[in-house]
């Protein structure tokens, strides 16, 4: 859900994707600047914020991380239910890991917030020798349904703070005069007083 105080927004953003997909690398290079050759796997889900500024506004990310475990599928509706956004990412080296990706953006068209900003994530871009899925495909696949799409690297960081302010600037800002479908107006003084806070 975005919500919006003066020029603060605020957006739950959900990251979708197979197992191994390098899911928790990505928020884990986005938050902390960090990478581990042996990041564990992810349990249920981890939370997360990061504020970032954009022009003359500041979005302040609240960021769950799921687990790409079949067995927690039935978990993510709860994650991506209200979301703002949505970063569903797959790893280039794994085609398997692409058509899980296909699933998600599938579901999320039919059971997301018709605002969600969609953004596709090719993750593991340093691995160009053992490629498997073709970034011309992808990208024909992404324009077809409206999706943010570009490859990212956890490792090196290559494109990970892009897809984040991408998104963070195509997120609708809510207008007083209509309140589109999924967004809640707050204007409230802590919201400011945290973000502005957060971020001078
Ligand atoms: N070479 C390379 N390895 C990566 C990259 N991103 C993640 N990895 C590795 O891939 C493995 C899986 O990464 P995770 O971030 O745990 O994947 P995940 O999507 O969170 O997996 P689940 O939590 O099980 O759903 C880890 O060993 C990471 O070090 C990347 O961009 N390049
Ligand atoms: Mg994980």
């Amino acid at each position: 859900m975005a919500t919006i105080g003066n020029n603060n927004l605020n957006a739950k953003l959900v990251l979708l994707g197979d197992m191994g997909a390098g899911k928790s690398s990505l928020v884990l290079r986005f938050v902390k600047g960090q990478f581990l050759e042996f990041q564990e796997s992810t349990i249920g889900a981890a939370f997360f914020s990061q504020t970032l500024a954009v022009n003359d506004a500041t979005v302040k990310f609240e960021i769950w991380d799921t687990a790409g475990q079949e067995r927690y599928h039935s978990l993510a509706p709860m994650y991506y239910r209200g979301a703002a956004a949505a970063i569903i990412v797959y790893d280039i080296t794994n085609a398997d890991s692409f058509t899980r990706a296909k699933n998600w953006v599938q579901e999320l068209q039919k059971q997301g917030n018709p605002n969600l900003v969609m953004a596709l994530a090719g993750n593991k871009a340093d691995l160009e020798d053992k490629r498997k899925v073709s970034a011309e495909a992808t990208k024909a696949y992404a324009e077809e349904n409206g999706l943010f799409f570009v490859e990212t690297s956890a490792k090196t960081a290559i494109n990970v703070n892009d897809i984040f302010y991408e998104i963070a600037r195509r997120l609708p800002r809510a207008q007083p005069a209509q309140n589109p479908a999924g967004m809640v107006l707050v204007d409230s003084p802590t919201e400011r007083s945290q973000a502005s806070a957060c971020c001078s």
